[in-house]
């Protein structure tokens, strides 16, 4: 595979005993034995090619609520990893909660989320890999995990999961692209909107060429049941990466993977200054299909943007709807000397 792992942050699933034990017996098969459930995770390391800058001490502490939106750029869930019959199993455990984002220093906010982060993690397989995600429900309100893609009737994710009940959604991983998935009960507005959604990535069976890999997911909070938006965020937090500029360097490919998820706003655009990017929209092509600055995206649509910088220094990057971008969608790459 050529797509590189992120040394600072590998996948951890958080596989217990009793998660194993709870569900272990009926849905890994008579066969299996927690045994099976070792963790098989290659041991990838980032091509020599591919440079991530150290992060900052005070970036490694600035943890928002239960999670840190400068590692979750690049942090990616393969799942744990075993072979049934032949074929690549990855099993994923995503448990929806509740809990309270500071959204600011002056603004809380409870939030329905998947393992405690919003977005929630990042899935990732290679097309063909058979996909089984554990979903537990531990908020109060009942939700469902809905994935784009191809997969059954029966996987579509949108009958309702109670409070205290797990399902085990499983497809095939198809096709290759980016995906996102979300919570499909009434009203989505609201369950999409209080952060139960996230990004499912397949990539193509060759993989995609090294590159720094980042994840940028945009929402918007309705604070108030107006089914309008007060504040948006890129990665959950509001002008998280105005306050923490995210470090790249220069004359590298950045590949971004961008998901719009903002409710209530029919369309919102993405920008990034003093440079262009190559489109590959909806990650369903090995080619680039256009090349722009900016890129109109309606709810759920989602794109790989590649570009690298020419020139160090700072550059912003944000909706061309400047209203969302004074409302918190906005941040800054800060592009270190090669
Ligand atoms: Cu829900």
């Amino acid at each position: 595979m050529s797509f590189p792992a992120n040394p600072l942050q590998p996948s951890q699933p958080k596989w217990n005993r009793r998660q194993v034990l709870l569900w272990g017996g009926a849905a890994i098969g008579a066969g299996a034995s927690a045994i099976a459930l070792k963790r098989l995770l290659p041991a990838r390391s980032a091509p020599a090619a591919v440079r991530i800058p150290p992060l900052l001490a005070e970036a490694n502490q600035a943890v928002v609520g239960n999670f840190n939106p400068m590692t979750l750029l690049r942090e990616f869930d393969r799942g744990v990893v075993k072979t049934e019959n032949g074929r690549t199993v990855r099993e994923f455990e995503v448990t929806a909660q509740s809990t309270v984002l500071p959204l600011n220093s002056a603004l809380t906010h409870v939030s329905w989320n998947l393992n405690g982060r919003v977005p929630g993690p990042t899935l990732r397989a290679t097309a063909g890999d058979r996909l089984r995600i554990v979903f537990h429900n531990e908020d109060g309100h009942s939700h469902s995990l809905h994935f784009h893609g191809t997969h059954a009737a029966e996987m579509d994710g949108i009958t309702p999961i109670r409070h205290g009940k797990t399902t085990i959604y499983e497809f095939d991983a198809e096709p290759y692209g980016v995906h996102p998935y979300h919570c499909h009960i009434a009203p989505v507005t609201r369950h999409i909107s209080k952060g139960l959604y996230g990004l499912l990535i397949v990539d193509p069976p060759g993989g995609r060429s090294p590159a720094d890999e980042l994840v940028m997911v945009m929402g918007g909070y309705d604070l108030n049941d107006d089914n309008h938006n007060e504040i948006y965020a890129i990665n959950g937090i509001p002008n998280y990466y105005r306050d923490h500029p995210i470090r790249i360097y220069q004359n590298q490919r950045i590949r971004l993977y961008l998901l719009n998820m903002i409710e209530f706003d029919a369309a919102v655009t993405f920008h990034i200054h003093a440079n262009m990017f190559q489109v590959y929209r909806t990650g369903r092509s090995l080619q680039p299909t256009e090349e722009s600055d900016v890129i109109t995206m309606g709810t759920a649509e989602r794109h790989i943007l590649e570009f690298a910088y020419r020139y160090p220094g700072r550059f912003m990057f944000h909706p061309h709807q400047d209203t969302l971008a004074e409302r918190g969608c906005m941040g800054w790459f800060d592009v270190l000397p090669a």
